[in-house]
């Protein structure tokens, strides 16, 4: 073994006496400028703004089309969103996680299913006990599409809520959220990547913070006794397949291209409980899942049932054959697969080394026990400051985001290897400065076998000077890049609200979206049976009004510029129930329903059926109207709702 498999390149104290280094631990403590400033004094070698760079190769002339999809996290937000690249214009946002003024996520009756299909009794219970029936808000860092064999199939975007542990899928058909699941057990749902071979039959998802494994209140400040949660999602049921309890805490995910392994980093193999416990070691650990054997494990019925989910114990040490934990620096952070098939590559955040494990080294490994516990890694290239995640061309090359550098470091797998092995070579080919500190990076296609090294995206936390100023809260700030030889040319600076995170570039091709709904949509099929119990045909022209004790039912199509309803009338504490229909079938022709001062607004696109429920509080007059200006006569597109008096 050289020496460079025994230590890092660069040890913790080293990194720490540095400037840089100490800003980023010391961030607590330190202004954000003295952060930012470390940065602006290290300017690369490859600046991006090369004389001869032409932005002509990313316009896109009003008019015409975007080659690429770009799918986006929207971080504390808590949507997805949908960006043209190279253009990098936003076209869509969907609501997922957060609560929508314009569609109305978070209050028709067909949202609040999908948001309270998995939700457990406890979290009903602290909901209520704070005056909501759905928590309106996410933290979506990570949006991955469904594979099979390697590539997108354009089926099911999967993301991330970190703030309330849950995972959901949106449809690439519709666009639309239509699962979310809430992971038992887990805490705080981070790293999501689906499985990439044979197809995503599991969506993997890290629980990143530790506790107690039952956290009934019996178990408080007792950091020994905490335990971690790696969850498989079954992602056509969107039910969770099987846990895995793990030493440590997780922070990033992936998986491999034969279906044979996923891989998780920790931050926190020291169980600590806060920054100098959780710096104190110099190695902490990616986890490595067996896939096969856990799932063997399962069926021989190697687990136990925690609030209904089969659980297996992967604790280092327990059972060999389910988990390993190589050893890794230093709060090592993203956890990428390269589309070579064999490279995993690690960033070491605290370590300025991205650490590479070939993974056609794993069924040796996870078969010999007395092998170095670093036996799986073949480079560590030591790439610059707060490595964080990286990207891939298709073409043996790698692309790491150096978060305190504020660089985006370009490099060769293979050569970092025979580095490792003792050559005389350099795997880095050029630097590019980022503005500013940059912590995802995506390239187009990139996580699958189709990748084709075209457009990298740099994900910026801070945009400080490049825009005018808005106040204190800046936008964050994306760089579209081309790659182009040796180097990266900036193109683009795109300007995002509050904060994605990680953001995937899949061409066009792939995804098919419709242009109008299908009346026999799924969304709506609840609905659909209510309304056939009450003898209503939602696909027609309706304008019925069931009532059933003090619930109303209020049944209503639009057509432009005119709701089937002029007025209708309740009863005060009435609750009611508008079911309508667009029943406009040409594109874009989306009308909506708002009824005013009841904070009630949902949208009606084509063809679409939607419902809503509130309280008629108080007698009077109320108006309704479309809030989608879809008509010369769309301000006319109204009606009253007359709310009689208890006693009349
Ligand atoms: Cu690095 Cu949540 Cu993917 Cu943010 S994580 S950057
Ligand atoms: Cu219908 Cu505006
Ligand atoms: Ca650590």
């Amino acid at each position: 073994m050289s020496d460079r498999t025994q230590k890092p390149g660069i040890s913790r104290r080293g990194l720490l006496g540095a400037t840089a280094g100490t800003a980023m631990l010391g961030g607590m403590g330190l202004p954000r400028a003295a952060m930012l400033a470390g940065t602006a004094a290290t300017l690369g070698a490859a600046s991006t703004s090369r004389a001869g760079a032409s932005v002509s190769d990313a316009h896109v002339e009003p008019g015409q089309l975007d080659e690429y999809y770009g799918f986006w996290s929207s971080g504390q937000t808590g949507e997805m969103r949908i960006l043209g690249i190279p253009s990098m214009r936003e076209l869509m946002r969907i609501p997922v996680f957060n609560r929508c003024s314009a569609t109305g996520w978070g209050q028709t009756n067909e949202s609040l299913r999908i948001h309270q299909r998995t939700m457990s009794d406890r979290t009903r219970h602290f909901l209520a006990a704070n005056g909501k029936k759905i928590h309106d808000n996410g933290d979506l860092h990570h949006v991955h599409m469904s594979f099979t064999e390697g590539r997108y199939d354009g089926r099911f975007l999967f993301m991330n809520d970190k703030a309330n542990t849950r995972v959901a899928r949106v449809r690439c058909d519709i666009m639309k959220c239509d699962s979310i699941l809430e992971i038992p057990n887990a805490k705080a749902i981070h790293g999501l990547r689906p499985q990439k071979w044979p197809r995503t039959n599991y969506v993997f998802a890290n629980g990143e913070d530790e506790g107690p494994m039952v956290n009934d209140g019996t178990i408080l400040d007792e950091p020994e006794q905490y335990v971690n949660f790696f969850t498989a999602v079954a992602a056509d049921e969107m039910e969770v397949a099987w846990q895995v309890m793990v030493s440590g805490n997780l922070d990033n995910t992936d998986a491999d291209y034969e279906g044979k392994w996923a891989f998780s980093t920790s931050y926190n193999s020291e169980m600590g409980m806060n920054l100098p416990e959780m710096t104190a070691a110099d190695m902490d650990h990616v986890v490595v899942f067996n896939i096969a054997e856990i799932e063997k494990g399962i069926e021989e019925g190697d687990y136990i049932e925690l609030n209904g989910v089969k659980v297996i114990d992967g604790r280092k040490g327990v059972n060999k054959k389910y988990t390993r934990y190589i050893p890794i620096p230093n709060n090592p952070h993203g956890c990428n697969m390269a589309p070579d098939k064999i490279h995993l590559c690690i960033g070491g955040k605290l370590s300025p080394t991205v650490s590479v494990i070939d993974v056609r080294k794993l069924d040796e490994y996870f078969e010999n026990d007395d092998l170095d516990p670093r036996f799986p890694v073949v480079a560590e290239p030591e790439l610059g400051l707060g490595p964080l995640h990286t990207a891939f061309d298709g073409k043996g090359n790698a692309y790491t985001t150096l978060f305190l550098d504020s660089q985006i470091v370009f490099w060769n797998i293979e050569r970092a290897v025979e580095l490792y092995n003792g050559a005389d070579v350099d795997p880095i080919i050029s630097k590019t400065d980022v503005h500013y500190q940059p912590g995802h990076n995506s390239t187009s296609m990139g996580e699958t076998l189709d990748a084709d090294g075209k457009w990298f995206v740099s994900m910026n936390k801070f945009s400080k000077d490049r825009f005018l100023n808005v106040g204190p809260l800046k936008p964050e700030n994306e760089q579209l890049f081309a790659i182009d030889g040796d180097n990266l040319r900036l193109l683009h600076d795109g300007p995002t609200f509050a904060e994605p995170h990680d953001s995937i570039i899949v061409h066009r091709s792939l995804i098919n979206p419709v242009h109008v709904y299908d009346r026999n949509d799924p969304s709506w099929a609840e609905t659909r049976a209510q309304a056939e119990a009450d003898g209503v045909d939602i696909d027609d022209w309706m304008e019925t009004v069931v009532r059933d004790g003090d619930k109303v039912r209020v049944y209503m199509s639009s057509m432009a510029p005119n709701f089937s309803l002029e007025s209708f009338t309740v009863k005060e504490g009435d609750e009611v129930t508008v079911i309508l229909t667009n029943l406009d079938d040409i594109e874009d022709l989306s009308h909506g329903f708002c009824m005013g001062d009841h904070g009630v607004a949902i949208e009606l696109s084509p063809l679409q059926t939607a419902s809503v429920t509130f309280v008629a509080a108080k007698p009077g007059v109320y108006w309704y109207y479309c809030q989608w200006f879809c008509h010369a006569l769309h301000m006319e597109m109204r009606g009253r709702m007359f709310v009689e008096p208890k006693d009349a």
